[in-house]
């Protein structure tokens, strides 16, 4: 398997202006002719062959300026068709390609996903449909005819604007789409199926009128109108946000069952997995909503920063998902609660990149060298590259961070850029040399930054010293040198003991923030009357890790008083952290006493709960949920025992629940909705569905038999799929007849209903107990379960894998032979899923012996089962390295 490396990048020998697609689909025998209008690049090297990327395609005929290519001419293996020596001069080739849809069940290129017809190109999809010069540099205007049979697709659509359609002969229909815009390959799209369509208007401040539509399986018409309604709202939001207009006058949005991801933002015609576009109330809860509005906004927002602006090579793949991300979480902060949501970023990122960065699948967010592409859509890539765009906005504060993006779309529009594109808009608009900040784009890991403070009452000076250090982790990007120091900002305050922030100034701190740019520094506060309490990192202004030696009374300060709400929760959960690592690392047994922190962090959520709770329940829901296991396993670090970390969780969950309960209980009372109030997916009416259902949860911790009475008499009177689902939720970590009645009826009440199943699935794999394993393995016989479909894995298995510490983690190593089981039957099917399901043992050195060895020997079997793919290979090699 080759290596492909940032440093050997060298542009195409050929460039392709112009591409006239005519496919006609057909089940197993879709016949494609690609019309290509091909030029040496002056930048490439003279008379090179011309090599086009192909992958199981059937060539049926070729032909250059119109006329055969002679024998020898070129040659075509399962890979590559080469033109040994192609014209030095304009040229057209004309390929003749045959593929088969319904036998494509790794969902790249052309497939059908319930019989619809659809694609999916990047990252090097293209090149299954026809052979191309399958690299994001290459960009072309396309015009796509395509035919299909009126019956079985009388929806056709492409990128761009529909120009013709008509009839073609008896049974057939034709349409044929322009895209005026160069684009590259991976953003081509087609459609063809038989799909039902909401519809709406846009005007934007361009004035161009632009029809809106979203396709979805007919029939779940109705399901389909909040996803209509976010893009309107994506499209006006990144005009006031950002200046960005659409521009083309059709914006389509479809919806398939089949997706390897969440959606594709190809050019005008986005395709969706229908998990993020489907929601009604009785089949989705507030965090569908919020996920389909968030993902609508993400794909949208590519338009420009992916798509006017593409990247130059998969290296950059930071510069529009990163930047992508950034623009979705400001979108849904803006549409909601900009506090709530930033910690909902937070526990993202702690859960799901900080976890990669200190595993064996670390990598820069921008890497230096790949064998697999498709496995470096990661969370560094993702999200680490927001938190990355968002220091910038920090650091250069946000007219400037407005007017450095301005300056990248206007420089770069139309191209496709690198990383350092980016960043010379920013440095040209603030005048300042960026080249040290880049350092986060190349050195793997996260930081820590240890902060000591000192008050000096005789000199009335408060200093801060901090002491950032860097992980080595050894990558290509690091070659063997030490890691050098990041450019951090901190935003930060004082707080006054009893409340009310401290007016202490130094000249180091500019609007709030500090910039941390070598290895140690101290920040002097000059005229502070009394010691004050330090709140670092406020709003979480760095991807790192802090060790800040604070007192339990100063967190309870921070917790009480902080003007900044991320630290007001982030002072709740490090005081739980606390907990749960002693206790945790004590083997405590599982009881609900929890010694004099617990009842110290119950205390202050009692007040906390009585003052606040009900102004905003969001964020009151968020400070009552622990850090999750997978956290604490982090802080922990190495000998991790998953059922100690869970029992210790447990008994704080119970003492929670014991200490607060009638506070809890009086809290659900109030919050109940009047009988009759509409359906309202806003961020304020799921805030008060949440703390509901976190009370719930915690009374049911320490008192089953009550909290299942409740949760039966949600189950019962539920009028949202959330309600439901958190009461099940509750019920399902009670073990009992009581249990497994409630998901017996849901799973029955909902059988027809994928998306629905989808979540009982999950709910039944996360479950804490021995006979998960068996339960798991059971419903993998399910009707509705099928190893093709990438939902349902997810759903099931990776539930299990990934969100199931304890039984995936099992004493016996049943749980790692599950999954090693699933990945080899998946990865004949369906290689990326499979590889990403294999990402489940990152974690595998850092829990202790007896589990390391069995995790070492299942990822091994994984790692020497022959026809491996690449994908699969990749992750077990990079995970035993
Ligand atoms: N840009 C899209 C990435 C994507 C993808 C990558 C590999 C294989 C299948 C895929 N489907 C979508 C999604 C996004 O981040 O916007
Ligand atoms: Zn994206």
């Amino acid at each position: 398997q080759t290596i492909v490396r940032l440093a050997d990048y060298r542009p195409s020998d050929y460039l392709i202006d112009r591409v006239d697609l005519d496919v006609r689909l057909h089940p197993t025998e879709t016949r494609v002719t690609a019309t290509l209008a091909l030029r040496p690049n002056p930048a490439g090297a003279p008379g090179a062959p011309l090599i086009l990327d192909g992958d199981e395609l059937t060539l049926l005929a070729i032909a250059l300026d119109g006329q055969p290519t002679g024998p020898g001419a070129i040659e075509v293996t399962p890979r590559a068709l080469t033109l040994h020596q192609p014209p030095q001069r304009p040229f057209v080739l004309e390929i003749e390609t045959q593929v088969n849809p319904s036998a494509n069940t790794k969902l790249m290129g052309l497939y059908r996903s319930n019989g619809v017809y659809c694609t999916q190109c990047e990252a090097d999809g293209f090149r299954r449909i026809t052979y191309f010069l399958d690299r994001p540099d290459v960009m072309a205007v396309y015009t796509t005819r395509i035919e299909g049979n009126r019956e079985a697709a009388p929806v056709l659509l492409g990128n761009g604007n529909l120009v013709e359609r008509g009839e073609a002969g008896p049974e057939r229909h034709y349409a044929v789409w322009h895209d005026p815009h160069p684009k590259p390959a991976y953003l081509f799209a087609l459609v063809g199926g038989r799909l039902g369509r909401v519809g709406s208007r846009f005007t934007t401040m361009e004035g161009r009128d632009v029809e809106i539509a979203v396709y979805v399986e007919p029939g779940k018409e109705g399901r389909a109108d909040f996803a209509l309604d976010a893009v309107a709202r994506s499209m006006a939001w990144d005009e006031r946000t950002f200046g960005r207009a659409y521009d083309l006058d059709v914006f389509n949005v479809v919806a398939v069952s089949d997706f390897n991801m969440g959606a594709m933002e190809n050019k005008g015609l986005n395709i969706f997995n229908d998990k993020y576009v489907l929601a009604s109330p009785d089949t989705a809860t507030d965090a569908d909503y919020a996920n389909i509005e968030a993902i609508i906004a993400h794909e949208y927002f590519h338009n420009w920063s992916g798509n006017r602006v593409t990247c130059r090579d998969w290296f950059q793949l930071c510069l529009k998902e990163g930047l992508t991300v950034f623009r979705d979480q400001e979108f849904s902060s803006d549409e909601r609660s900009r506090p709530v949501h930033r910690i909902a970023e937070v526990r993202t990122l702690r859960a799901r990149q900080f976890p990669e960065d200190a595993g064996p699948l670390a990598h820069p967010v921008r890497p230096q060298a790949y064998r697999e592409i498709n496995n470096f859509y990661t969370a560094t890539v993702y999200e680490k590259g927001a938190e990355i765009v968002r220091m910038l906005r920090t650091l250069l504060g946000p007219e400037t961070f407005r007017g450095g993006m301005d300056r990248y779309f206007a420089t770069c529009d139309g191209k496709a850029a690198t990383v350092e594109d980016f960043l010379a808009a920013f440095a040209a608009e603030s005048g300042r040399d960026l080249t040290a900040f880049s350092r986060w784009y190349e050195q793997a890991g996260t930081p820590t930054v240890a902060v000591s403070g000192t008050y000096d009452p005789a000199a009335q000076t408060y200093t801060l010293a901090f002491r950032q250090s860097l992980p080595v982790v050894a990558t290509e990007a690091a070659a063997g040198a030490a890691p050098r120091p990041l450019v951090i900002p901190v935003a930060l305050g004082l707080v006054a003991p009893e409340g009310g922030s401290v007016e202490a100034v130094s000249e180091r701190v500019r609007d709030g923030v500090f910039v941390l740019e070598t290895a140690e520094e101290s920040l002097v506060f000059a005229n502070v009357a009394a010691a004050p309490v330090p709140s670092l990192f406020r709003g979480f202004s760095a991807p790192v890790k802090v060790e800040h030696a604070l007192t339990r009374d100063e967190r309870l300060t921070l917790l009480a008083h902080d003007g900044d709400a991320f630290n007001r929760w982030q002072a709740a959960q490090s005081l739980a952290m606390e907990v749960l690592v002693d206790r945790a690392k004590a083997g405590a047994p599982l009881k609900p006493e929890t010694g004099p922190a617990g009842a110290g962090l119950t205390r202050a959520l009692a007040t906390f709960l009585d003052d606040e709770a009900l102004a905003d329940p969001a964020f009151a829901s968020l400070v009552l949920t622990l850090p999750g296991e997978q956290e604490v396993a982090q802080t922990i670090g190495a000998e991790v025992d998953p059922d100690a970390i869970w029992r210790a969780r447990q008994s704080l969950r119970m003492q929670l629940g014991r200490d607060l309960g009638p506070r809890l209980l009086a809290l659900r009372d109030a919050l109940a909705e009047p009988p009759g109030a509409p359906f309202s997916p806003d961020a304020a009416s799921a805030g008060r569905r949440a703390l509901r259902n976190a009370a719930l949860d915690l009374v049911t911790a320490a008192d089953p038999e009550a909290g299942t009475a409740l949760a039966l008499a949600q189950l019962d009177a539920a009028t949202t799929m959330t309600d439901r689902l958190a009461a099940l939720a509750t019920l399902s970590l009670v073990p009992g007849e009581a249990r497994e009645e409630a998901l017996a009826r849901f799973g029955e009440a909902y059988r027809h209903e994928p998306l629905v199943l989808d979540k009982w699935f999950a709910l039944q794999a996360m479950i804490p107990e021995a006979g998960t394993l068996a339960r798991v393995r059971g419903l993998m016989n399910h009707p509705a379960f099928s190893l093709g479909n990438p939902n349902r894995v997810r759903s099931l298995v990776a539930s299990f894998s990934l969100n199931n510490p304890t039984q995936f983690h099992r004493p016996d190593g049943a749980g790692y032979d599950l999954t090693a089981e699933v990945v080899l039957a998946l990865d004949g099917k369906n290689p990326q899923v499979a590889a990403r399901l294999l990402t489940a043992f990152n974690t595998w050195r850092m829990v202790e012996s007896e589990r390391r060895l069995r995790a070492e020997a299942a990822l091994r079997r994984v790692a020497d089962a022959p026809g491996l793919s690449p994908d699969v290979s990749d992750i077990a090699g990079r995970s035993l390295a």
